[in-house]
């Protein structure tokens, strides 16, 4: 299928190139503190930003006027989509892929026929994924969009939605599995509330841990080797959501014994929706062992919502890579574009631009946050503010080998008296400003 103007892959031409259409950064085979940019960035491109959505807004229809989306036959339209982001892919240089079930198939009239149709674009994947050796970053199933799940999926006061959702993570699990996917993903996008009158929420938790529990356990199941990711979002559709953040989902994964088999796919927009910044998110993530991949786009700081623009803010970009390599780079994870172009850009290769301005923006990210790592004056400065937790009382107090009486009596025999130190945060954030 004809669709970008854009024939020839993209390539890396250095910084000095004026090629609007060429990688000034992004150089997949270039090394950075041992892993080349390709291991590092572990880039995706999705499925409903990029080739499903039209353009619509709330008070504006379609602007993109895609050819599939006109398409008389919806499993040709399916099978058109295909075609063009495996094209995507091959442009970009891009190995991952992820999706929703519903992006990649129609849902006909039937649980059965749906399932029936996924299965069928998959089969035309796994036969482009071998020829390409293109590959699966994620799949997730859509149980949102569907007016039967306006009350919440594995949340819904209806015991029916949930049984029925069980049944649709089962079949876009077992897809998953059948494509080598490294990762699933559950977003609960109507998991919560919109009015206390209406809602138990003790119910729905139950309800939620039930059902994240049956995931685990089929995983194990199948032998799925990769991790249950859920991503988290505070509000948007629903007023209130249960996987608000990082730190919400932790205690719920603790509560139901869950937080060696699920981790967390973060998301820059989400995060600043639930005041907080993306690498607060990440960090926290990291501390808590529940770092797993990344949803990579900006949101709008002046407005409420979820913009989902392309990354393209350098400094920030930078501070995101940053925790990424304090917290060992990615396994499984990886950098997933849950981004879209603005419905003015209609042209198919702005698709292009959008992403290659991302990857070059991720890729400069990268090597700043290398030269941060390798440089060590900021994790000297953060060092030096810890020190005193290395000598031996001090360990001893932390081990839980004193108690609050005993620690007492060590403060009046010794006369302790803390002596403030500066924090330095303007000296820092010069040396940030040098590496950039
Ligand atoms: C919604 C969102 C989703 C998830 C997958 O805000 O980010 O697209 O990434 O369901
Ligand atoms: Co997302």
């Amino acid at each position: 299928m004809n669709f970008y103007a854009t024939k020839d892959p993209i390539k890396y031409e250095g910084p000095s190139s004026t090629n609007a259409l060429a990688y000034r950064w992004y150089n997949p085979t270039q090394k950075v503190m041992g892993k080349t940019m390709a291991e590092h960035l572990r880039f995706a491109v999705c499925y409903w930003h990029t080739l499903c959505w039209p353009g619509t807004d709330p008070f504006g229809g379609e602007t993109f006027n895609r050819q599939w989306h006109h398409a008389a036959d919806p499993m040709e339209a399916a099978r058109m989509k295909a075609d063009v982001m495996f094209e995507t892919l091959r442009l970009l240089g891009v190995d991952y892929f992820t999706f929703h079930d519903l992006d990649i198939a129609p849902e006909g009239n039937s649980l059965k026929e749906f399932n029936s149709n996924v299965t069928a674009i998959a089969n035309i994947f796994e036969s482009k994924m071998a020829k390409s050796g293109r590959k699966l970053l994620w799949g997730t199933a859509n149980m949102f969009s569907n007016r039967r799940f306006m009350a919440g999926a594995a949340t819904n006061p209806d015991a029916d939605v949930f049984a029925y959702c069980a049944a649709q993570v089962k079949h876009c699990l077992d897809v998953t599995h059948g494509l080598g996917g490294e990762n699933y993903v559950m977003w609960g996008g109507r998991e919560g509330y919109e009015t206390l009158l209406n809602t138990n929420i003790g119910q729905e938790l139950k309800q939620a841990g039930r059902f994240l529990s049956l995931v685990v356990e089929y995983k194990h199941k199948i032998g799925f080797k990769g991790p249950i990711l859920i991503e988290p979002k505070p509000k948007e559709p629903t007023k209130h959501q249960y996987d608000y953040d990082t730190a919400s989902i932790y205690g719920l994964l603790k509560s139901y014994g869950l937080e060696n088999d699920v981790k967390l796919n973060l998301e820059q927009n989400h995060a600043i929706l639930a005041g907080h910044t993306f690498e607060h998110e990440i960090a926290l993530a990291s501390a808590l062992g529940i770092f797993g991949s990344l949803d990579i786009n900006r949101g709008d700081y002046l407005l409420g919502w979820d913009t989902d623009q392309f990354a393209m803010n350098i400094p920030e970009v930078a501070l995101t890579m940053y925790e990424i390599l304090k917290a060992g780079g990615f396994t499984t994870g990886g950098m997933n574009f849950d981004a879209k172009i603005r419905r003015q850009s209609i042209d198919p290769d702005d698709l292009l631009h959008a992403h290659v301005g991302s990857m070059d923006a991720s890729a400069r990210g990268l090597l700043i946050a290398a030269k941060m790592i390798e440089d060590g004056k900021i994790s000297k400065a953060v060092d030096a503010r810890y020190a005193k937790w290395n000598e031996p009382q001090n360990m001893a107090m932390l081990a839980g080998k004193e108690s609050l009486d005993e620690i007492a009596t060590r403060v009046h025999k010794s006369g302790l008296e803390p002596q403030p130190k500066s924090g330095r945060q303007e000296y820092l954030e010069g040396i940030l400003n040098s590496y950039i």
